[in-house]
């Protein structure tokens, strides 16, 4: 499969042709894109797998904008000015190349591998863009290995020692529910095909809880609304546990055949009240013991649990609590019973086991004190950064340490980039990628239960590459790898290598597939725990001893009297994390409840100073009565530019680890915001903006 045979070749006859998005989103849709000359002309969703039917989200609608924008960087660059100014002299893959491989080379020899430091997670989720030549290059150099852990890391952690990581129930089962619990998830944002079945099964009768700090739209339709405190489920969980042992409404039987640890458990959940869950998580008592009555009454009863729970100190705790609710409660066995969470692991596929390398035993940076890595640490320090699939300029923990590490003289970087993002703005060396419209890739949903081909619909714009090809071709230079595939073709044909037959025939024959157990499994009938003895293990012993606290504790809020306010940053509707946020330049405003903004003299429209000891965002403020008092929200994965001094809520977000799987704890900032009068804002903002145009400068 060479360059010139592929898909969308420049004619001018109109084209219509089948792919996938790689995005990281559950739904992984199914995409039809009309391609005229050459160009994208529309992009929608296709039939093809099932649950998009025929639609998408307006983000990936627009990807266009992306695809063909200013912010698209084309060629390679070498920085020509200071660092973090985003000036670049245009040079070719071979001298970028050249220069890149010179540096690891020296680095490695000078320093160590370790000295090398790769950073990559959400940009695709694709699974050929991520763990394939990269980690042949960066494995073979000995370099620093990087925890990926930003997201999901403590509800994976928990789902794997809960339940083996089973498959979760599909959208189109949650019609069958009589209850359906959305627990620290927005799908109406984050994961629209969900939506539509939520509708169905609450016009055939079937309740619906929320449990959020925010009035997301799902809330506002639903029957109960658990505003709780960020960082409480735990408390709200175990209140349900302690309600379903007591009351006899246990499934013993369940527990009995296909359980370990519920007495552990039980003993842990005894002194939850209904009264000390709802004082620790702000809501009304009431209220927990009407959603323990819901539940313990209703079959199939189902749990949506989301990602908005684990990002805080007792997000692995939480997640536990809530994701063994179904075990103790026994809601398996029926269709529309039991829990979603994540269902990737429905496919054994990762790369990086069958890639040919293996892991060097080198040390590990956990990318959520990336800032810390870069500034603190030595023997070796980090001397070269190679960023791709990652923006942590704006989408790290503890942003103002991550900015000081990018601005060292002595450290060189590269970023492998779409876009000209905030991060490829600190970059030493800017190299140009595809778009998931230009390559092959593989994508798996996390919600969807599919797996699909992504084929390039257009040819590579100028010189873009993709991630593959630019990866082999760097090992090529530094003796490493061994050519088994150097291009995105070649490593789509080794992935479809490791699927079962089934799956690859259908691949090739449809370019979607579903698992050996459907696209719809019952829990406790089609799939089953994968743990070593098929059991659930409410009380996985290996983690009492990782967690802090040991399992099902509660950690008390780190709000103290100069930060009382809980900043919580959650997923917004203009962008995946950070992609596609050059396409929006509108400022960013801090949602805030009337009663704080009363008791700060702050009103509608005003512009603000949100601060803690790590930093400080300079913002809009709207006041609003859709999030809970006391806490306060900014969108997660701004850019710079749209705050008033280039600081956004990752400024705000420590460094600290989840209570499990080391993940991140954003939902555990605390501050205070105080008014400021928009003139002392004014030539800081100006000069900012002036700073952060958006758009590669390579000339
Ligand atoms: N449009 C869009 N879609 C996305 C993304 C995006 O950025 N934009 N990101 C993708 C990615 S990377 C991910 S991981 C998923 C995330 O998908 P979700 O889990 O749905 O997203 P979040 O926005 O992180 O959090 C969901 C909800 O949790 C609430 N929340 C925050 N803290 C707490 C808490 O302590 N307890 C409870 N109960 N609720 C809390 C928030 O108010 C929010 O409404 O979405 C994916 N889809
Ligand atoms: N404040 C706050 N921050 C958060 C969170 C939060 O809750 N609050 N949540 C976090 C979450 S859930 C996540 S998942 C992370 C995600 O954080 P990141 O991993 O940084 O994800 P993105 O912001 O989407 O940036 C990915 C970049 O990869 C680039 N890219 C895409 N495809 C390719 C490719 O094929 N090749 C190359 N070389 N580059 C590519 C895109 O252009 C984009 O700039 O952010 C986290 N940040
Ligand atoms: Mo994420």
């Amino acid at each position: 499969m060479s360059r010139t045979s592929r898909p969308g070749a420049r004619t001018s006859r109109a084209r219509t042709i089948d792919t996938a998005c790689p995005l990281d989103c559950p739904d992984s849709c199914s995409l039809t894109v009309i391609v005229e000359g050459g160009r994208v002309v529309t992009i929608d969703g296709s039939e093809r797998q099932p649950v998009t039917k025929g639609y998408i989200c307006a983000k990936v609608r627009g990807f266009g904008d992306r695809l063909y924008g200013q912010a698209r960087l084309r060629t390679p660059g070498v920085r020509k000015g200071a660092k973090g100014a985003g000036s670049f002299r245009r040079v070719n893959w071979d001298e970028a190349l050249d220069l890149v491989a010179d540096r690891m080379r020296e680095t490695r020899d000078r320093w160590g591998g370790e000295a090398i430091l790769p950073v990559s997670y959400g940009g695709s989720n694709g699974l050929i863009s991520q763990d394939t030549t990269d980690a042949q290059l960066f494995r073979g150099l000995g370099a620093s290995r990087l925890a990926r852990t930003v997201c999901a890391a403590p509800t994976k952690r928990v789902a794997a020692a809960l339940y083996g990581k089973m498959a979760g129930v599909a959208y189109p089962d949650y019609v069958d529910a009589e209850l359906i619990v959305i627990w620290g998830a927005n799908p109406s944002t984050s994961g629209i095909h969900l939506v539509p079945y939520l509708y169905d099964a609450q016009r055939r009768g079937a309740r619906l809880v929320v449990i959020d700090p925010i009035s997301t739209p799902l809330a506002r339709r639903a029957d109960l609304h658990l505003a709780v405190r960020p960082g409480t489920d735990v408390a709200v969980a175990l209140a349900l546990h302690r309600h379903l042992f007591e009351t006899g409404a246990a499934d013993a039987d369940f527990l009995e055949s296909h359980t370990r640890g519920a007495e552990r458990l039980r003993a842990r959940a005894a002194d939850w009240t209904f009264e000390r869950a709802a004082e620790v998580a702000g809501v009304d008592a009431e209220a927990i013991a009407r959603l323990a009555g819901l539940y313990q009454a209703s079959s199939p009863a189902v749990i949506r649990c989301g990602w908005g729970l684990e990002r805080n100190r007792n997000g692995g705790n939480a997640a536990l609590a809530v994701l063994s609710l179904p075990a103790v409660a026994g809601k398996f066995g029926v269709r529309g019973g039991g829990f979603t969470m994540s269902n990737s692991g429905a496919w054994d596929l990762d790369a990086g086991s069958w890639i040919g390398v293996d892991e060097p035993a080198t040390r590990v940076v956990n990318m959520n004190q990336l800032g810390q890595a870069l500034t603190t640490l030595d023997d070796p320090p980090v001397k070269v950064l190679f960023v791709y699939n990652c923006n942590p300029a704006v989408t790290m923990p503890d942003q103002n340490a991550v900015l000081r590490g990018l601005a060292r003289e002595d450290l060189f970087t590269v970023v492998f980039e779409q876009v000209q993002s905030d991060t490829a703005d600190f970059a030493d060396v800017v190299l140009p990628a595809t778009t998931f419209l230009e390559a092959y890739d593989v994508a798996r949903g996390y919600g969807a239960l599919s797996l699909q081909v992504v084929q390039p619909v257009v040819e590579a714009l100028d010189e873009a590459r993709p991630n593959v090809e630019v990866f082999a071709d760097l090992a090529g230079r530094l003796d490493l790898g061994d050519g088994r595939f150097g291009t995105d073709a070649e490593a789509l044909l080794q992935v479809l290598e490791r699927t079962a037959p089934e799956t690859r025939q259908a691949l090739l024959d449809h370019g979607v597939a579903a698992p050996a157990f459907g696209s719809t499994p019952v829990q406790f009938v089609d799939v089953f725990p994968r743990t070593p003895d098929q059991k659930v293990d409410l009380f996985p012993e290996d983690l009492e001893a990782s967690a802090p606290a040991g399992l099902y504790r509660y950690r008390d809020d780190p709000a103290n009297e100069q930060h009382p306010l809980t900043l919580i940053s959650p997923a917004s509707g203009r962008t995946i994390s950070s992609t596609l946020g050059e396409l929006h330049s509108r400022p960013a405003f801090l949602q805030m409840h009337q009663d704080d903004a009363t008791g700060r003299g702050v009103e509608d429209g005003d512009t603000v100073r949100v601060f803690n000891d790590l930093g400080e965002v300079h913002c809009f403020v709207k006041v609003t009565n859709e999030i809970r008092p006391g806490t306060v929200s900014l969108p997660k994965g701004l850019w710079r530019r749209s705050t008033l001094n280039g600081s956004t809520a990752n400024a705000l977000a420590p460094s600290t680890l989840t209570d499990l799987g080391d993940g991140a704890c954003f939902n555990d900032a605390r501050v205070e915001v105080v008014r400021v009068l928009s003139a002392d804002f004014k030539e800081q903002a100006i000069a900012f903006s002036v700073s952060s145009d958006v758009g590669p400068s390579v000339s």
